[in-house]
């Protein structure tokens, strides 16, 4: 059986965060760098500052960036390896073409030549099937000037409503929980609001592996007295050292929250002046929750109802308290309901909107917030304005200098245009910045999808494997090679400064964009000299939006070390807080702290509905899927980082030892774990650490090693989340074939 280690110490030499300042690394030691550039890590939403040593147009180590007030030169294993990817051998440089009589089935080719082949497709498909026949898939991991021109590019450029981004997988759960109780998608608190509560409770997020600088703030809240609840089918790391651990069978959190909620209405653990002054709808939901006592709570979730009684007592008595959730409860088919149900337990105890009161969704990809503001979501315009609101339009409509029919209405989501994909509406198609045949659920169909499109051109800075579908690949920007601004995870916007130059023919995303634009005669509204222009413009398209980034200037945010949004006006400092009183709100201009014209936060109803797809005799086991520390996403880019693929080789099958038993299975054993839509053959990895129903595969390996291979592409009615996190599967030895063809 593999070992877990226990103490804080191992803790954090085998899983976690570099918890202490770390000494620079460099490719080539005691080579002295010609400049250190300070910008932010290229992963995960929590931005750490970072100073990238640049030398010879190369990045070639990094130093900390102490005096940046979020991670104070504090980097986990990602943010210290990062630099290694810039010089990797696959770092696309020229244009690519599909022949597939070529060595990996693509040649070189001249950019200027591909920039026309992409516009000559485009007018072909749209000529022979309308503006809608081509779609857009973008990314999150871009800067806010990117992700805004993106939208821009598809509804003016393409004149199609389709446009969909990889955030569609990731935060639109937690988004539209938010904006339907509080009106506003950001998360509430700065982190140091964590440093000084009570009771710091955790659901779905594994903090230490995922959000690692996180964890330094929760540890820092137990040393001052702070009980930490962790709710997760998994011991995660975070959860070792929690004070009381909850083992959720998956799916289940919202019947956690209503029997929270249910004893804190029993045991008048509530805040009446905040329930009847800020909110609505407190009244039914009481009555709702009337049904979730305990022993009901205990059965349905598979946590002991002792357990759920001392976790109702230290929330409800609490003083001061911080709650934040990450995928774990919000990848579901029903991932808003339990947004919603752990909004709910905050509002009902009064605790948001002061100091070291707060609540919390933990922010995924770079520009995971940013992202989702200003227009890449296929029903949404900038400044977190609606596609569909006639007065949004207008608003966009005159920004833009267009006439306001000219915007297209709302599309679908990204599994949407897959499925329009292989209904042969949708047959042509741009990605930048997305992986999609690794990162989709069920994703056998993504790529049978994939295979019918008339055109596909794909901009990234490696080769991705849903990029080897396409017939041009336009060799795109890294991070350190643009510059512009990203929302990190508390609502604070930041600058990336560009470090050097793209190589070869690789060249700004942006750039790539307007050089698509121009070829097919559409340039009017895409001839950005520089990112600030397009953040310029971005501002004024946000004014009077919720997301209002209006008074943030690249200088503001270098003098305040970031800029918390909403900013309505040049003299405004931002909005450290949301729901303070008396702060700038637009919506209920002066009602009340919250987004709605009366300014009360809604109480929402959240009933339990069991996962899409439940266990039964054939497939008895719960799959949940997720991440490890030392590996990104869809693995693009950590995958290619050679110290990173040291630290996890391989995915694994983690299971608990009595279900190994049960079946005869060995630890390091190769195993295959079967879905009714695929199978996985991978070793077994017996841990204590998980539900004995329940087992666990990371998902950031790509063909036969992709754990969304099983997964169930069910999803979410609100948000269009795909449910990754439940579906049933069952487990068996790996047959000598299955071994064989790995
Ligand atoms: N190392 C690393 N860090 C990352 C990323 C990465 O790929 N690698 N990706 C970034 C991105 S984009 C994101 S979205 C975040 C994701 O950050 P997290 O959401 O923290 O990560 P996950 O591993 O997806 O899932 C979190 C936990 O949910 C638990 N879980 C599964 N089902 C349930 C359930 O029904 N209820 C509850 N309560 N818990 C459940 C899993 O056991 C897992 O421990 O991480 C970001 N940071
Ligand atoms: N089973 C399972 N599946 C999941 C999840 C899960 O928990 N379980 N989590 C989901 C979540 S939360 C997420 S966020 C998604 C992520 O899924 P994806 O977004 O598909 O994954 P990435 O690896 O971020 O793919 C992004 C691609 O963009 C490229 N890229 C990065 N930055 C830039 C840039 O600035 N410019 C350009 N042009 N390209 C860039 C990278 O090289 C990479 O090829 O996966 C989802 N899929
Ligand atoms: S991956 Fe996230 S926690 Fe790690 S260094 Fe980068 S931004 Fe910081
Ligand atoms: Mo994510």
């Amino acid at each position: 059986m593999a070992t877990l280690p226990a103490s804080k110490e191992q803790l954090l030499d085998n899983f976690g965060p570099h918890l202490g300042r770390m000494s620079g690394e460099s490719l080539s030691t005691g080579v002295e760098p010609d400049k250190l550039v300070k910008t932010h890590c290229c992963f995960c939403g929590q931005q750490c500052g970072i100073q990238l040593k640049v030398r010879d147009n190369a990045v070639i180590g990094f130093e900390p960036w102490y005096d940046f007030p979020f991670n104070k030169g504090m980097l986990c294993p990602k943010g210290v390896k990062r630099y290694l990817q810039g010089s990797h051998e696959d770092r696309l440089v020229t244009a690519l073409e599909r022949d597939t009589n070529a060595p990996g089935g693509f040649r070189p080719m001249d950019y200027d030549a591909a920039i026309r082949r992409v516009g000559s497709e485009i007018q072909r498909i749209q000529g022979a099937h309308g503006n809608s026949a081509m779609g857009v898939i973008s990314g999150a991991s871009m800067t806010t000037e990117k992700a805004y021109l993106m939208g821009k590019f598809a509804r003016l450029g393409l004149k199609t409503p389709y446009i969909d981004y990889n955030g569609r997988l990731c935060m639109v759960s937690a988004g539209a929980g938010n904006k339907k109780a509080f009106g506003i998608d950001r998360a509430a608190n700065p982190w140091d609001d964590i440093l000084g509560a009570e009771v710091v409770w955790i659901a779905g997020a594994n903090v230490a592996e995922c959000a690692p600088i996180t964890t330094n703030y929760v540890w820092q809240a137990r040393e001052h007295g702070a009980k930490i609840i962790v709710v997760d089918p998994r011991i995660t790391p975070i959860a070792r050292t929690a004070d009381l651990y909850l083992p959720v069978k998956p799916g289940r959190d919202i019947a956690l929250f209503n029997g929270i909620l249910h004893l804190m209405i029993e045991n008048d653990w509530l805040d009446h002046g905040f329930i009847d002054n800020h909110t609505v709808g407190f009244d039914a939901l009481a009555e709702h929750v009337k049904q979730w006592t305990p022993k009901h709570t205990a059965e349905v979730t598979g946590i002991a109802e002792k357990g759920i009684r001392k976790a109702a007592e230290w929330w409800g008595e609490a003083k001061t308290s911080f709650l934040m959730h990450a995928r774990g409860i919000e990848h579901h088919s029903h991932g808003v309901q339990n947004v919603l149900g752990a909004i709910n337990i905050v509002l009902a105890s009064g605790r948001i909107g002061r100091e070291n009161c707060g609540y919390a969704t933990i922010t995924g990809q770079a520009n995971g917030q940013g992202g989702r503001e200003h227009g890449q979501k296929c029903d949404q315009l900038p400044g977190a304005r609606d596609i569909f609101n006639p007065e949004h339009r207008a608003y966009i409509a005159g920004v833009w200098g267009v006439n306001v029919d000219e915007i297209p209405g709302p599309g679908v989501d990204v599994y949407e245009m897959f499925r329009k994909i292989d209904q042969g509406e949708i047959k042509g198609l741009i990605s930048i910045c997305f992986n999609p045949k690794v990162s989709l659920p069920d994703n056998a169909f993504v790529t049978r999808a994939l295979e019918k499109l008339e055109f596909y051109v794909a901009i990234d800075f490696f080769l991705n494997e849903t990029a080897q579908h396409a017939d041009i690949v336009l060799p795109g920007s890294l991070h350190e090679e643009d510059e512009g601004v990203v929302t990190q995870i508390e609502g604070r916007v930041i600058k990336i400064n560009k470090a050097v130059d793209s190589p070869g023919d690789a060249r700004q995303d942006w750039k790539i964009i307007q050089d698509i634009a121009k070829v097919l005669g559409r340039e009017k509204g895409f001839t950005f000299k520089e990112p600030r222009e397009i953040f310029n413009e971005l501002r004024i398209a946000s004014k009077g939006g919720v997301a209002d980034y209006s008074g943030i200037t690249y200088e503001k945010i270098e003098a305040q070390s970031g800029v918390f949004w909403p900013c309505p006006s040049d003299d405004h400092p931002g909005t450290l807080r949301l729901f303070e009183p008396g702060s700038w709100n637009p919506i209920a201009k002066g009602a009340g702290p919250f987004y709605f014209p009366d300014g009360r936060a809604r109480f929402v109803v959240a009933p339990y509905t069991p996962p899409a797809e439940d266990v039964d005799a054939d497939y008895p086991l719960m799959l949940t899927t997720g991440r490890v520390v030392s590996q990104f996403l869809s693995g693009t880019q950590t995958r290619r980082i050679g110290p990173l693929v040291d630290q996890y080789p391989e995915p694994v099958i983690e299971l608990h030892p009595r279900l190994a038993e049960k079946l005869g299975i060995r630890d390091g054993e190769l195993i295959t774990a079967e879905s009714r839509r695929g199978t996985i053959t991978l070793k077994a990895m017996v841990v204590t650490t998980i539900r004995p129903d329940t087992i666990f595969i990371p998902y950031h390996w790509p063909g036969r090693k992709s754990a969304n291979q099983l997964t169930i592409s069910a999803q979410d009615p609100i948000s269009k989340i795909p449910e990754y996190k439940v579906c049933a599967a069952r487990i068996r030895k790996a047959t000598p074939d299955e071994g064989r063809e790995l």
